[in-house]
C-alpha cells in the first residue's frame, strides 16, 4: 500500500490531530511489534520523529512498536 497515512505518535487513542499528540505522516513502512523493550531502546524515541529512518511509535505503551520506512 502506497497511501499515505497519518497518525498520533504518543496517543493510540487519538482519532485526529490535536496541541500535544504530536501527530506524524508516514509512506510505506515495515512495522515490528512485540519485541523486547531492551529492542526498542536502540532506536530514537522522540515524540516527534524523524520518520524518514526507523523510530518507536507509542513508546513507553502496550502498543509500542519500531517503524521502518521503506523508501
Ligand atoms: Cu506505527
Amino acid at each position: 500500500m502506497d497511501r499515505p497515512q497519518a497518525a498520533s505518535n504518543t496517543d493510540p487513542y487519538a482519532t485526529k490531530p490535536g496541541v500535544a499528540n504530536h501527530w506524524v505522516k508516514t509512506g510505506a513502512h515495515v512495522m515490528i511489534v512485540g519485541a523486547d523493550a531492551s529492542f526498542y531502546d536502540m532506536y530514537p524515541k522522540s515524540a516527534d520523529p524523524d520518520t524518514s529512518v526507523p523510530y518507536v511509535m507509542w513508546a513507553g505503551t502496550p502498543y509500542e512498536h519500531l517503524m521502518i520506512p521503506v523508501k
